[in-house]
């Protein structure tokens, strides 16, 4: 077995980013051939404009360049980072490093998951419907690693109060109405933070579990995510995605990397190389993964998706959702929604200038949900407790 190919832990970081040189060069000359990054462009008539829904469907992803701004940007990272700070100093804590109670303590999903430096959570269990059976290599440390490293973080908008403005940004849900209709719905929202030298690899995977079967199946049956980035990302810390793969259904990833002489260094995959504020579009059957960062830079993706709303009606709870055992009826989906409504009323009381969503499912009710102190407590406090997994 070639040291690629290995998933024991025995290789050191240096080895690993030297292991993986040629296969990032071999997939960023693929990623830069293609045709599908730019500005969001709109047609006359103000909606998204044709070209990118084709480039999207043909591909299963896009990257939108410079669609948040850099001072809104500075603000994100910055609450981005307040949230690292304020973690707890160990997984079961109640304090940060620095001895302040730590965040999230009283919220009713815990906002953070923790890893082992360099390690793969997921890979090869059965965690999440089972959804990544293929270990991705974990090398080892550096001397003086910490034990934990933040993963992900929940919750954004009810923690950052920039990121519940870029929830009602404009033009990322002008893309979620074109790809998903008018009365598109949320899913969720997760943070991941690689930090140089110590993220974790997130493994193969296609994100939806529920429909594969479904004698409605198509291609955008499972919705998509945005990833908003914080930083340039790059072939050795990005997303990689295998363009197409949204169309053919679930694949067999374990074949695939038995096929691949049992590396997880598949062949054809592209890497989603951004600059900060670009914005990518992910369709969520789209096989992707991202590997251990023994690179020396950061990665900080926000990333939340949209559905369309038949997809989620009458489903049952399922991903991060599925212990609760609920269905999403009417009531549930109105209510997570609302959250749209009140970030983009957030939104408007920060860039009074910009132009307000509108999103019909709250066309004539828009002043029951304007941003305040009150609809603070009553739609965003917990919010993510009604996600819209699928
Ligand atoms: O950003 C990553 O590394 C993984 C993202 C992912 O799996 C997702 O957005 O569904
Ligand atoms: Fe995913």
């Amino acid at each position: 077995m070639s040291s690629v190919a290995s998933a024991s832990g025995s290789m050191s970081s240096k080895e690993h980013s030297d292991s993986m040189i040629d296969y990032l060069r071999a997939g960023e000359i693929r990623a830069r051939s293609m045709n599908n990054r730019g500005p969001v462009k709109r047609e006359k008539n103000g909606k998204l404009h044709s070209c990118i829904l084709e480039a999207f469907q043909e591909y299963g992803f896009y990257i939108f360049e410079n669609v948040v701004s850099q001072a809104e940007i500075t603000e994100l990272r910055a609450d981005a980072n307040n949230m690292i700070e304020r973690a707890p100093a160990k997984p079961d804590s109640l304090v940060d490093l620095k001895g302040r109670p730590a965040l999230g303590r009283d919220f009713a999903r815990e906002p953070y998951t923790f890893i082992k430096p360099l390690s793969d959570p997921w890979g090869g269990t059965k965690l999440l419907n089972g959804r990544h059976p293929s270990k991705m290599i974990e090398p080892t440390p550096d001397a003086g690693s910490p034990e934990h490293v933040v993963y992900l973080m929940y919750g954004m908008c009810e923690a950052m109060p920039a990121a519940l403005r870029l929830y009602g940004h404009p033009d990322l849900l002008l893309i979620a109405e074109a790809i998903n209709g008018e009365d598109f719905v949320p899913y969720n929202d997760a943070i991941f933070v690689k930090q140089p030298g110590l993220g974790g690899s997130v493994a193969w995977h296609q994100d939806g579990v529920t429909h594969w079967g479904s004698k409605d199946w198509d291609e955008g049956i499972h919705g998509f995510n945005f990833q908003v980035q914080l930083y340039p990302t790059t072939p050795a810390n990005s997303l990689w995605v295998i363009p197409g793969s949204h169309k053919q259904g679930k694949a067999n990833i374990a074949a695939m990397v038995k096929e691949n002489s049992g590396s997880v260094l598949l062949p054809g995959a592209v890497p989603l190389i951004c600059a900060p504020g670009d914005a990518t579009i992910v369709n969520r059957q789209m096989l992707h993964c991202s590997f251990a960062n023994t690179s020396p830079d950061i990665r900080i993706s926000i990333t939340f998706g949209f559905h369309r709303r038949k997809s989620v009606l009458g489903q049952k709870a399922a991903l991060g959702m599925d212990g609760t055992n609920a269905i999403y009826d009417e009531k549930r989906i109105f209510e997570r929604s609302a959250v749209i409504q009140v970030a983009i009323d957030a939104r408007h009381q920060k860039y009074t200038r910009e132009m307000p969503f509108s999103y019909k499912p709250f066309k004539g009710i828009e002043d029951q949900f304007k941003f305040s102190d009150e609809t603070f407590q009553s739609v965003v406090r917990d919010y993510n407790t009604k996600d819209l997994a699928i």
